[in-house]
Protein backbone atom coordinates (compact mmCIF):
# COMPACT_ATOMS: atom_id res chain seq x y z
CA UNK A 1 0.00 0.00 0.00
CA UNK A 2 1.37 3.33 -0.78
CA UNK A 3 1.99 5.19 2.25
CA UNK A 4 2.20 9.36 1.49
CA UNK A 5 5.09 11.30 1.01
CA UNK A 6 7.12 12.48 4.20
CA UNK A 7 8.64 15.43 3.58
CA UNK A 8 12.18 15.73 5.25
CA UNK A 9 11.63 19.43 5.75
CA UNK A 10 9.07 18.41 8.26
CA UNK A 11 11.18 15.57 10.00
CA UNK A 12 14.38 18.03 10.50
CA UNK A 13 12.27 20.83 12.04
CA UNK A 14 12.05 18.03 15.05
CA UNK A 15 15.04 17.82 17.32
CA UNK A 16 13.96 15.74 20.38
CA UNK A 17 13.90 12.38 20.35
CA UNK A 18 10.97 11.56 21.89
CA UNK A 19 9.50 10.10 19.07
CA UNK A 20 12.30 7.43 19.42
CA UNK A 21 12.04 6.77 22.61
CA UNK A 22 8.48 6.26 22.39
CA UNK A 23 8.87 3.43 19.44
CA UNK A 24 11.51 1.46 21.81
CA UNK A 25 9.97 -1.51 22.99
CA UNK A 26 10.04 -1.89 26.74
CA UNK A 27 12.82 -4.57 27.05
CA UNK A 28 12.42 -7.81 28.81
CA UNK A 29 14.78 -8.75 31.22
CA UNK A 30 17.56 -11.16 29.67
CA UNK A 31 19.54 -13.92 30.84
CA UNK A 32 23.64 -13.98 30.30
CA UNK A 33 23.89 -10.65 32.20
CA UNK A 34 27.83 -9.93 32.63
CA UNK A 35 28.79 -12.70 30.20
CA UNK A 36 26.56 -12.54 26.78
CA UNK A 37 28.44 -14.87 25.09
CA UNK A 38 27.27 -18.28 26.19
CA UNK A 39 24.16 -18.83 24.25
CA UNK A 40 24.41 -16.03 22.03
CA UNK A 41 26.39 -15.47 18.72
CA UNK A 42 26.62 -14.83 15.46
CA UNK A 43 25.85 -18.77 13.56
CA UNK A 44 23.39 -19.17 16.61
CA UNK A 45 19.53 -19.20 15.64
CA UNK A 46 16.33 -19.15 17.20
CA UNK A 47 16.29 -22.48 18.58
CA UNK A 48 19.63 -21.38 20.38
CA UNK A 49 19.55 -17.96 21.42
CA UNK A 50 17.12 -16.06 24.00
CA UNK A 51 13.65 -15.44 22.46
CA UNK A 52 14.75 -11.37 22.84
CA UNK A 53 18.12 -11.56 22.03
CA UNK A 54 16.70 -13.13 18.49
CA UNK A 55 14.15 -10.91 18.01
CA UNK A 56 16.93 -7.98 17.99
CA UNK A 57 19.46 -9.98 15.86
CA UNK A 58 17.07 -11.90 12.90
CA UNK A 59 17.09 -9.26 10.69
CA UNK A 60 20.61 -7.33 11.19
CA UNK A 61 23.22 -9.08 8.68
CA UNK A 62 26.24 -9.00 10.56
CA UNK A 63 25.18 -9.73 14.35
CA UNK A 64 22.97 -13.39 12.78
CA UNK A 65 25.05 -15.37 10.36
CA UNK A 66 21.44 -16.69 9.40
CA UNK A 67 20.22 -13.47 8.41
CA UNK A 68 23.15 -12.46 6.36
CA UNK A 69 21.62 -14.62 3.89
CA UNK A 70 18.38 -12.47 3.78
CA UNK A 71 18.96 -8.82 4.90
CA UNK A 72 20.61 -6.17 4.10
CA UNK A 73 22.49 -3.11 5.35
CA UNK A 74 23.54 0.47 4.28
CA UNK A 75 25.91 3.33 5.43
CA UNK A 76 25.60 6.57 4.90
CA UNK A 77 28.92 8.66 5.72
CA UNK A 78 27.89 11.60 7.48
CA UNK A 79 30.09 12.19 10.39
CA UNK A 80 33.51 12.27 9.11
CA UNK A 81 35.04 14.08 12.38
CA UNK A 82 37.19 11.70 14.56
CA UNK A 83 39.20 12.15 17.61
CA UNK A 84 41.74 9.75 17.61
CA UNK A 85 44.63 8.70 15.14
CA UNK A 86 44.77 5.28 13.53
CA UNK A 87 47.68 3.98 12.01
CA UNK A 88 45.73 2.07 9.42
CA UNK A 89 44.45 4.99 8.38
CA UNK A 90 44.73 8.46 6.77
CA UNK A 91 41.23 9.52 6.61
CA UNK A 92 41.40 10.48 3.24
CA UNK A 93 39.90 6.93 2.92
CA UNK A 94 36.86 5.10 4.63
CA UNK A 95 37.15 4.36 8.12
CA UNK A 96 39.27 1.09 8.29
CA UNK A 97 37.70 0.21 11.15
CA UNK A 98 34.22 -0.79 9.48
CA UNK A 99 35.20 -0.34 6.04
CA UNK A 100 37.88 -1.17 3.33
CA UNK A 101 40.05 1.60 2.52
CA UNK A 102 39.53 2.43 -0.93
CA UNK A 103 37.81 5.00 -2.84
CA UNK A 104 36.77 8.00 -0.68
CA UNK A 105 32.81 7.65 -0.04
CA UNK A 106 30.31 10.53 -0.94
CA UNK A 107 30.05 12.82 2.58
CA UNK A 108 26.33 13.65 2.78
CA UNK A 109 24.18 15.98 5.29
CA UNK A 110 21.87 14.41 7.70
CA UNK A 111 19.03 15.15 5.09
CA UNK A 112 20.73 13.91 2.37
CA UNK A 113 21.81 10.84 4.04
CA UNK A 114 18.01 10.50 5.72
CA UNK A 115 16.85 11.14 1.34
CA UNK A 116 19.79 8.35 0.40
CA UNK A 117 17.89 5.55 3.09
CA UNK A 118 14.69 6.06 1.79
CA UNK A 119 15.21 5.53 -1.74
CA UNK A 120 16.97 2.46 -0.80
CA UNK A 121 14.46 1.25 1.25
CA UNK A 122 12.27 1.50 -1.60
CA UNK A 123 14.60 -0.39 -4.25
CA UNK A 124 16.00 -2.87 -2.20
CA UNK A 125 13.52 -4.66 -0.05
CA UNK A 126 15.91 -6.56 1.89
CA UNK A 127 17.28 -3.56 3.48
CA UNK A 128 16.98 -3.62 7.71
CA UNK A 129 19.82 -1.66 9.24
CA UNK A 130 21.08 1.41 8.86
CA UNK A 131 24.59 2.32 9.95
CA UNK A 132 27.06 4.93 10.27
CA UNK A 133 30.61 3.13 10.26
CA UNK A 134 33.01 6.26 8.90
CA UNK A 135 35.13 7.77 8.06
CA UNK A 136 35.25 9.37 11.12
CA UNK A 137 34.03 8.29 13.95
CA UNK A 138 30.03 8.39 14.62
CA UNK A 139 30.07 9.32 18.42
CA UNK A 140 32.80 12.21 18.13
CA UNK A 141 30.55 13.61 15.15
CA UNK A 142 27.49 13.04 16.98
CA UNK A 143 25.32 15.70 16.11
CA UNK A 144 25.26 14.90 12.58
CA UNK A 145 25.07 10.94 13.07
CA UNK A 146 22.08 11.69 15.76
CA UNK A 147 20.23 14.09 13.03
CA UNK A 148 20.73 11.70 10.37
CA UNK A 149 18.95 8.35 13.08
CA UNK A 150 16.62 10.94 13.94
CA UNK A 151 15.56 11.38 10.65
CA UNK A 152 15.32 8.38 9.47
CA UNK A 153 13.73 6.52 12.41
CA UNK A 154 10.65 8.96 11.69
CA UNK A 155 10.60 7.69 8.23
CA UNK A 156 11.44 3.82 8.67
CA UNK A 157 10.25 3.19 12.24
CA UNK A 158 11.13 -0.90 11.86
CA UNK A 159 15.24 -0.27 10.08
CA UNK A 160 17.78 -1.16 12.91
CA UNK A 161 19.92 1.50 13.48
CA UNK A 162 23.59 0.33 14.07
CA UNK A 163 26.91 2.50 14.78
CA UNK A 164 30.31 1.75 15.35
CA UNK A 165 32.70 3.89 17.15
CA UNK A 166 36.58 3.63 18.19
CA UNK A 167 35.46 4.24 21.90
CA UNK A 168 36.38 7.28 22.94
CA UNK A 169 33.72 8.84 23.29
CA UNK A 170 31.49 6.28 23.98
CA UNK A 171 30.92 6.85 27.68
CA UNK A 172 29.52 10.33 27.50
CA UNK A 173 26.55 8.92 24.75
CA UNK A 174 24.93 6.06 26.18
CA UNK A 175 22.10 7.48 27.57
CA UNK A 176 21.02 9.19 24.26
CA UNK A 177 21.90 5.37 21.79
CA UNK A 178 19.51 4.02 24.44
CA UNK A 179 17.23 6.43 24.32
CA UNK A 180 17.37 6.43 20.58
CA UNK A 181 16.99 2.77 20.63
CA UNK A 182 19.84 2.00 19.13
CA UNK A 183 20.45 -1.93 19.31
CA UNK A 184 23.51 -2.91 17.97
CA UNK A 185 26.65 -0.79 18.92
CA UNK A 186 30.56 -2.04 17.34
CA UNK A 187 33.34 -0.87 19.56
CA UNK A 188 36.54 -1.09 18.10
CA UNK A 189 38.94 -2.31 20.12
CA UNK A 190 42.68 -3.55 19.24
CA UNK A 191 44.36 -4.22 22.38
CA UNK A 192 43.89 -4.18 26.21
CA UNK A 193 47.28 -3.51 26.77
CA UNK A 194 48.56 0.14 26.20
CA UNK A 195 51.88 -1.11 25.34
CA UNK A 196 50.79 -2.61 22.69
CA UNK A 197 47.99 0.53 21.98
CA UNK A 198 50.82 2.64 21.76
CA UNK A 199 51.50 0.96 18.37
CA UNK A 200 48.53 1.18 17.14
CA UNK A 201 47.76 4.89 18.06
CA UNK A 202 50.09 7.81 17.70
CA UNK A 203 47.73 10.17 19.44
CA UNK A 204 43.89 10.62 20.63
CA UNK A 205 42.36 13.93 21.51
CA UNK A 206 40.41 13.62 24.59
CA UNK A 207 39.21 16.47 27.09
CA UNK A 208 40.78 19.30 24.68
CA UNK A 209 43.86 18.29 24.22
CA UNK A 210 46.13 15.79 22.49
CA UNK A 211 47.80 12.53 24.08
CA UNK A 212 50.36 10.78 23.09
CA UNK A 213 52.23 7.25 23.43
CA UNK A 214 51.26 5.35 26.38
CA UNK A 215 49.46 7.55 27.94
CA UNK A 216 46.97 8.05 24.94
CA UNK A 217 46.89 4.01 24.79
CA UNK A 218 45.92 3.94 28.59
CA UNK A 219 43.00 6.49 28.60
CA UNK A 220 41.51 5.07 24.95
CA UNK A 221 41.80 1.71 26.08
CA UNK A 222 39.59 2.68 29.59
CA UNK A 223 37.32 4.48 27.80
CA UNK A 224 36.54 1.54 25.58
CA UNK A 225 35.94 -1.18 28.46
CA UNK A 226 34.41 1.21 30.43
CA UNK A 227 31.59 2.44 27.17
CA UNK A 228 31.76 -1.72 26.32
CA UNK A 229 30.17 -2.23 30.12
CA UNK A 230 27.67 0.95 30.12
CA UNK A 231 26.12 -0.46 27.02
CA UNK A 232 25.83 -4.20 28.04
CA UNK A 233 24.24 -3.22 31.12
CA UNK A 234 22.01 -1.16 29.41
CA UNK A 235 21.13 -4.25 27.21
CA UNK A 236 22.67 -2.65 24.39
CA UNK A 237 24.23 -5.33 22.08
CA UNK A 238 27.90 -4.92 21.42
CA UNK A 239 30.26 -6.41 18.50
CA UNK A 240 33.63 -5.67 19.41
CA UNK A 241 36.33 -5.28 15.87
CA UNK A 242 39.47 -5.66 16.01
CA UNK A 243 42.39 -5.38 13.60
CA UNK A 244 44.02 -7.87 13.40
CA UNK A 245 47.94 -6.38 12.83
CA UNK A 246 50.82 -8.89 12.84
CA UNK A 247 53.75 -9.37 15.13
CA UNK A 248 51.74 -6.31 16.51
CA UNK A 249 48.85 -7.48 18.27
CA UNK A 250 48.29 -11.01 16.50
CA UNK A 251 48.27 -13.70 19.29
CA UNK A 252 47.35 -10.36 21.79
CA UNK A 253 43.58 -10.35 20.15
CA UNK A 254 43.07 -13.70 22.67
CA UNK A 255 43.75 -11.51 25.63
CA UNK A 256 41.28 -9.16 23.81
CA UNK A 257 38.10 -11.68 23.15
CA UNK A 258 39.09 -12.79 26.66
CA UNK A 259 38.41 -9.69 28.17
CA UNK A 260 35.48 -8.13 25.79
CA UNK A 261 33.94 -11.83 27.11
CA UNK A 262 34.02 -10.34 30.47
CA UNK A 263 32.54 -6.98 29.48
CA UNK A 264 29.88 -8.97 27.75
CA UNK A 265 30.48 -8.82 24.48
CA UNK A 266 28.07 -10.13 21.91
CA UNK A 267 30.26 -10.45 18.94
CA UNK A 268 33.93 -10.73 18.55
CA UNK A 269 34.59 -9.86 14.82
CA UNK A 270 38.68 -10.13 13.92
CA UNK A 271 39.45 -8.73 10.78
CA UNK A 272 42.77 -8.73 8.41
CA UNK A 273 44.37 -5.66 8.59
CA UNK A 274 44.19 -4.67 4.95
CA UNK A 275 47.33 -2.45 3.99
CA UNK A 276 49.03 -0.80 0.82
CA UNK A 277 51.70 1.76 0.32
CA UNK A 278 49.00 3.07 -1.92
CA UNK A 279 46.62 4.00 0.59
CA UNK A 280 49.36 6.56 2.06
CA UNK A 281 48.81 5.14 5.80
CA UNK A 282 51.40 4.65 8.37
CA UNK A 283 51.43 1.17 8.51
CA UNK A 284 51.00 0.93 4.49
CA UNK A 285 53.81 3.29 3.87
CA UNK A 286 56.20 1.32 6.40
CA UNK A 287 55.39 -2.52 4.99
CA UNK A 288 53.27 -3.54 7.81
CA UNK A 289 51.53 -6.57 6.00
CA UNK A 290 48.33 -7.91 6.70
CA UNK A 291 47.53 -11.49 7.87
CA UNK A 292 47.36 -15.07 5.63
CA UNK A 293 43.65 -16.31 5.19
CA UNK A 294 45.22 -19.06 7.38
CA UNK A 295 47.00 -16.61 9.93
CA UNK A 296 43.59 -15.36 10.52
CA UNK A 297 41.77 -18.33 10.58
CA UNK A 298 44.56 -19.72 13.40
CA UNK A 299 43.52 -16.66 15.41
CA UNK A 300 40.26 -17.44 15.30
CA UNK A 301 40.19 -20.55 16.24
CA UNK A 302 42.49 -20.22 18.97
CA UNK A 303 39.80 -17.63 20.34
CA UNK A 304 36.89 -20.56 20.56
CA UNK A 305 35.40 -20.98 23.44
CA UNK A 306 35.69 -17.28 24.53
CA UNK A 307 33.52 -14.49 23.23
CA UNK A 308 31.55 -15.75 19.85
CA UNK A 309 33.49 -14.68 16.72
CA UNK A 310 31.89 -13.40 13.79
CA UNK A 311 33.08 -14.99 10.62
CA UNK A 312 30.92 -13.45 7.79
CA UNK A 313 32.22 -9.83 8.02
CA UNK A 314 32.91 -8.20 4.45
CA UNK A 315 35.03 -5.56 5.73
CA UNK A 316 32.44 -3.05 3.95
CA UNK A 317 32.70 0.07 2.69
CA UNK A 318 31.31 3.36 4.55
CA UNK A 319 28.61 3.75 1.72
CA UNK A 320 28.12 0.34 1.21
CA UNK A 321 24.42 -0.86 0.16
CA UNK A 322 23.20 -4.17 -0.36
CA UNK A 323 23.59 -7.93 0.96
CA UNK A 324 26.83 -8.65 2.75
CA UNK A 325 29.43 -9.17 0.21
CA UNK A 326 27.50 -7.31 -2.61
CA UNK A 327 27.89 -3.32 -3.16
CA UNK A 328 25.22 -1.30 -4.88
CA UNK A 329 26.12 1.87 -4.03
CA UNK A 330 27.08 3.51 -7.27
CA UNK A 331 23.54 2.97 -7.79
CA UNK A 332 22.37 4.96 -5.32
CA UNK A 333 25.17 8.32 -5.80
CA UNK A 334 23.65 11.18 -4.39
CA UNK A 335 23.27 12.76 -8.07
CA UNK A 336 20.95 9.79 -8.89
CA UNK A 337 18.51 10.11 -6.31
CA UNK A 338 14.99 11.75 -6.79
CA UNK A 339 14.02 15.09 -4.98
CA UNK A 340 10.89 13.15 -3.80
CA UNK A 341 10.15 9.95 -2.73
CA UNK A 342 6.58 8.13 -2.70
CA UNK A 343 7.38 5.55 -0.76
CA UNK A 344 5.59 2.08 -0.92
CA UNK A 345 5.92 -0.03 1.76
CA UNK A 346 4.21 -3.44 -0.06
CA UNK A 347 7.56 -5.23 -1.76
CA UNK A 348 9.21 -4.42 1.83
CA UNK A 349 6.54 -6.28 3.68
CA UNK A 350 5.84 -8.92 1.16
CA UNK A 351 9.36 -9.46 1.48
CA UNK A 352 9.48 -10.15 4.59
CA UNK A 353 6.54 -12.64 4.47
CA UNK A 354 8.95 -14.59 2.01
CA UNK A 355 11.72 -14.93 4.62
CA UNK A 356 9.59 -16.14 7.22
CA UNK A 357 8.55 -19.08 4.27
CA UNK A 358 11.90 -19.22 3.60
CA UNK A 359 13.43 -19.80 7.53
CA UNK A 360 11.19 -22.57 7.76
CA UNK A 361 12.13 -24.64 4.79
CA UNK A 362 15.96 -23.61 5.66
CA UNK A 363 15.87 -24.54 8.96
CA UNK A 364 14.19 -28.12 7.81
CA UNK A 365 17.15 -28.42 5.61
CA UNK A 366 19.74 -27.88 8.11
CA UNK A 367 17.82 -30.82 10.38
CA UNK A 368 18.36 -33.08 7.05
CA UNK A 369 21.81 -32.18 7.13
CA UNK A 370 22.29 -33.50 10.54
CA UNK A 371 21.03 -36.51 9.91
CA UNK A 372 23.11 -36.78 6.83
CA UNK A 373 25.87 -36.51 8.64
CA UNK A 374 24.95 -38.60 11.78
CA UNK A 375 24.42 -41.24 9.17
CA UNK A 376 28.62 -40.81 7.88
CA UNK A 377 31.30 -42.43 9.09
CA UNK A 378 34.07 -40.25 10.07
CA UNK A 379 37.19 -38.34 7.77
CA UNK A 380 39.19 -35.60 7.24
CA UNK A 381 37.25 -32.27 7.39
CA UNK A 382 36.33 -31.14 4.02
CA UNK A 383 36.90 -27.40 3.10
CA UNK A 384 33.80 -26.73 0.50
CA UNK A 385 33.64 -23.55 -1.10
CA UNK A 386 29.81 -21.82 -2.50
CA UNK A 387 28.99 -20.04 -5.04
CA UNK A 388 25.69 -18.19 -3.67
CA UNK A 389 23.52 -14.95 -3.94
CA UNK A 390 21.65 -15.49 -1.24
CA UNK A 391 18.34 -17.07 0.17
CA UNK A 392 20.67 -19.96 1.80
CA UNK A 393 20.94 -21.81 -1.21
CA UNK A 394 23.56 -22.95 -3.87
CA UNK A 395 22.45 -20.24 -6.74
CA UNK A 396 25.21 -18.59 -8.22
CA UNK A 397 27.05 -19.60 -11.49
CA UNK A 398 30.66 -20.07 -10.99
CA UNK A 399 31.59 -17.48 -13.96
CA UNK A 400 29.44 -14.77 -12.00
CA UNK A 401 30.72 -15.12 -8.49
CA UNK A 402 32.65 -12.56 -7.43
CA UNK A 403 33.55 -14.55 -4.00
CA UNK A 404 33.04 -18.04 -2.37
CA UNK A 405 31.98 -18.78 1.12
CA UNK A 406 33.66 -21.25 2.87
CA UNK A 407 32.04 -24.09 5.24
CA UNK A 408 33.71 -26.87 6.58
CA UNK A 409 32.40 -30.23 7.02
CA UNK A 410 32.67 -33.68 8.78
CA UNK A 411 30.72 -36.11 10.69
CA UNK A 412 30.04 -33.45 13.05
CA UNK A 413 28.16 -31.13 11.17
CA UNK A 414 28.46 -28.08 8.44
CA UNK A 415 30.45 -24.83 9.85
CA UNK A 416 30.90 -21.48 7.68
CA UNK A 417 34.72 -20.48 8.39
CA UNK A 418 34.82 -17.50 6.21
CA UNK A 419 34.86 -16.55 2.73
CA UNK A 420 37.34 -16.32 -0.31
CA UNK A 421 36.63 -12.65 -2.24
CA UNK A 422 37.77 -12.69 -5.77
CA UNK A 423 39.50 -10.15 -7.82
CA UNK A 424 37.77 -10.97 -10.57
CA UNK A 425 35.10 -13.05 -12.05
CA UNK A 426 35.71 -16.11 -14.02
CA UNK A 427 33.52 -15.20 -16.69
CA UNK A 428 35.00 -12.27 -18.55
CA UNK A 429 32.80 -12.33 -21.83
CA UNK A 430 35.66 -14.72 -23.63
CA UNK A 431 38.82 -12.67 -22.59
CA UNK A 432 41.44 -13.11 -19.68
CA UNK A 433 39.38 -16.39 -18.39
CA UNK A 434 42.99 -18.30 -18.27
CA UNK A 435 44.21 -15.67 -16.19
CA UNK A 436 41.28 -15.11 -13.61
CA UNK A 437 41.50 -19.19 -13.70
CA UNK A 438 44.74 -19.31 -12.07
CA UNK A 439 44.42 -16.66 -10.03
CA UNK A 440 41.03 -18.44 -8.74
CA UNK A 441 42.72 -21.30 -7.99
CA UNK A 442 45.57 -19.31 -5.70
CA UNK A 443 42.46 -17.77 -3.96
CA UNK A 444 40.51 -21.15 -3.63
CA UNK A 445 44.51 -23.13 -1.85
CA UNK A 446 42.97 -25.46 0.32
CA UNK A 447 39.48 -25.73 -0.55
CA UNK A 448 38.68 -29.30 -1.42
CA UNK A 449 35.49 -28.74 -3.68
CA UNK A 450 33.17 -26.20 -4.83
CA UNK A 451 29.36 -26.69 -5.61
CA UNK A 452 27.87 -23.90 -7.67
CA UNK A 453 24.43 -23.73 -10.11
CA UNK A 454 26.41 -24.27 -13.35
CA UNK A 455 29.86 -24.76 -14.18
CA UNK A 456 30.93 -25.41 -17.62
CA UNK A 457 33.55 -28.65 -18.75
CA UNK A 458 36.45 -26.32 -19.34
CA UNK A 459 37.02 -24.95 -15.87
CA UNK A 460 35.83 -27.65 -13.81
CA UNK A 461 38.31 -30.07 -16.12
CA UNK A 462 41.14 -27.22 -14.73
CA UNK A 463 39.79 -27.00 -11.36
CA UNK A 464 40.23 -30.82 -11.08
CA UNK A 465 43.75 -30.70 -12.32
CA UNK A 466 44.16 -28.45 -9.86
CA UNK A 467 42.36 -30.93 -7.05
CA UNK A 468 38.90 -29.02 -6.72
CA UNK A 469 36.23 -30.97 -7.41
CA UNK A 470 33.86 -28.62 -8.94
CA UNK A 471 30.04 -29.53 -8.91
CA UNK A 472 26.30 -28.02 -10.39
CA UNK A 473 24.87 -31.15 -8.69
CA UNK A 474 23.51 -28.88 -6.03
CA UNK A 475 21.92 -26.09 -7.71
CA UNK A 476 19.45 -24.45 -5.85
CA UNK A 477 19.91 -26.89 -2.88
CA UNK A 478 19.98 -25.06 0.21
CA UNK A 479 23.92 -24.74 1.49
CA UNK A 480 23.70 -27.30 4.11
CA UNK A 481 21.86 -30.55 2.71
CA UNK A 482 24.33 -29.64 -0.31
CA UNK A 483 27.29 -29.80 1.30
CA UNK A 484 26.07 -32.50 3.86
CA UNK A 485 25.49 -34.65 0.70
CA UNK A 486 28.35 -33.98 -0.89
CA UNK A 487 30.64 -35.24 2.19
CA UNK A 488 28.56 -38.15 2.55
CA UNK A 489 29.39 -38.99 -1.06
CA UNK A 490 33.19 -38.74 -0.63
CA UNK A 491 33.16 -41.03 2.20
CA UNK A 492 31.25 -43.19 0.74
CA UNK A 493 33.61 -43.12 -2.57
CA UNK A 494 36.55 -43.51 -0.05
CA UNK A 495 35.22 -46.29 1.60
CA UNK A 496 34.72 -48.19 -2.46
CA UNK A 497 38.24 -47.30 -2.84
CA UNK A 498 39.61 -48.56 -0.02
FE1 LIG B 1 27.38 -1.56 9.30
FE2 LIG B 1 28.92 -2.56 11.12
FE3 LIG B 1 26.40 -2.06 11.66
FE4 LIG B 1 27.05 -4.05 10.07
S1 LIG B 1 28.93 -3.44 8.87
S2 LIG B 1 27.93 -0.55 11.19
S3 LIG B 1 27.56 -3.89 12.24
S4 LIG B 1 25.48 -2.53 9.68
FE5 LIG B 1 29.12 -5.82 9.11
FE6 LIG B 1 30.43 -4.58 7.24
FE7 LIG B 1 31.70 -6.32 8.76
FE8 LIG B 1 30.93 -4.05 9.77
S5 LIG B 1 30.05 -6.78 7.34
S6 LIG B 1 32.41 -4.28 8.16
S7 LIG B 1 30.66 -6.06 10.67
FE1 LIG C 1 40.52 6.44 10.85
FE2 LIG C 1 38.35 5.32 11.90
FE3 LIG C 1 40.75 5.21 13.23
FE4 LIG C 1 39.40 7.53 13.04
S1 LIG C 1 38.75 5.66 14.13
S2 LIG C 1 41.60 7.22 12.66
S3 LIG C 1 38.49 7.39 10.96
S4 LIG C 1 40.25 4.21 11.27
Amino acid sequence: MAQPFISLEAIFATTNNEPMAEARESPREFEAKGCASSGCGSAEGADELDPEIWGKVKDHPCYSEEAHYHFARMHVAVAPACNIQCNYCNRKYDCANESRPGVVSERLTPEQGARKVLAVAQKVPQLSVLGIAGPGDALYDWRHSKATFHAVAKLLPDLKLCLSTNGLALPDHVDEIVNMNIDHVTVMINMVDPEIGAKIYPWIFYKNRRHTGLEAARILHERQMLGLEMLTERKVLVKVNSVMIPGVNDMHLLDVNRAVKACGAFLHNIMPLISDPAHGTYFGLNGQRGPTTQELKTVQDACEGGAKLMRHCRQCRADAVGLLGEDRGQEFQLALLPEEIDFDASERDAYRVHVERQRGEHHAAKERSTDILANTSAGRPLQVAVATKGGGRINQHFGHATEFQIYEVDHAGVRFVGHRKLDDTYCQGGFGEDASLSSLVTTLEGVDAVLCAKIGACPKDELDAAGIKASDAYAFEFIETAVADFFASARECAAACA
